[in-house]
């Protein structure tokens, strides 16, 4: 199954804090050089492989490609998703980043396989983002791609998924910094409960 729980981290010590409790996607997310990012996506795969647990990239497909990573996230500075599918081919795993219904169904359309939506809140750790959707936002682009996982993004806490977040799953990275570990079984735990309430179980 897709993970639900996506990691963004440029840390090995996030990485193997994160992996072992049950199903996440790590997403390497290096801003220096591809020589940095290319390393440290090796590293982090090699965990990733003995946990089970999926090892995506941020942005780079060349370095996705030559460590053997499972997929690559782009966003709208990166490769265009049809142009990044041609050269990922057609079993990878592609990711795009998206804030309207639109974009979303051409994201589709050109091959992504999930889409990282937002900026749902406001979030310290990117700057330059366009204004928050909101959650409101983030259903209106659920329901302009049914069956395609939406993960959404920025300001994710555990507590915003327990007050229902619609969608898929999510992506963080300050909520999962500082204690890997605990964070990552945190926000599993209230994903699952979620899914457990929406399939009318008793989670
Ligand atoms: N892309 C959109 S928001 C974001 C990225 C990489 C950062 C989200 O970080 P946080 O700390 O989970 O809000
Ligand atoms: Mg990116």
């Amino acid at each position: 199954m897709f993970p639900r729980l996506h990691i963004i981290t440029d840390s090995l010590d996030v990485v193997r804090g994160a992996v072992g409790h049950g199903p996440v996607a790590i997403q390497v997310r290096v801003k220096t050089g591809d020589r940095d990012a290319y390393q440290l996506t090796v590293a982090a795969l090699a965990l990733c492989r003995s946990a089970g647990a999926l090892c995506l990239v941020d942005d780079r497909v060349g370095v996705a490609l030559a460590a053997g990573a499972d997929g690559v996230h782009v966003g709208a500075e990166d490769l265009p998703v049809a142009a990044a599918r041609r050269v990922l081919g057609p079993a990878a795993i592609l990711g795009a980043t998206c804030r309207d219904p639109d974009s979303a169904r051409a994201a589709v359309a050109d091959g992504a396989t999930y889409l990282g939506v937002g900026p749902v809140f406001a979030t310290s750790t990117k700057i330059g983002l366009p204004p928050p959707i909101g959650p409101g936002g983030l259903a209106a682009v659920v329901a302009a791609v049914p069956g395609i996982p939406v993960i959404a993004i920025a300001g994710i806490t555990a507590a915003r998924i327990a007050a229902g977040l619609p969608g898929y799953g999510v992506a963080a990275i300050s909520a999962i910094a500082a204690d890997p570990a605990a964070a990552t079984i945190e926000f599993l735990r209230v994903l699952a409960f979620r899914d457990g309430v929406a399939a009318g179980g008793a989670a």
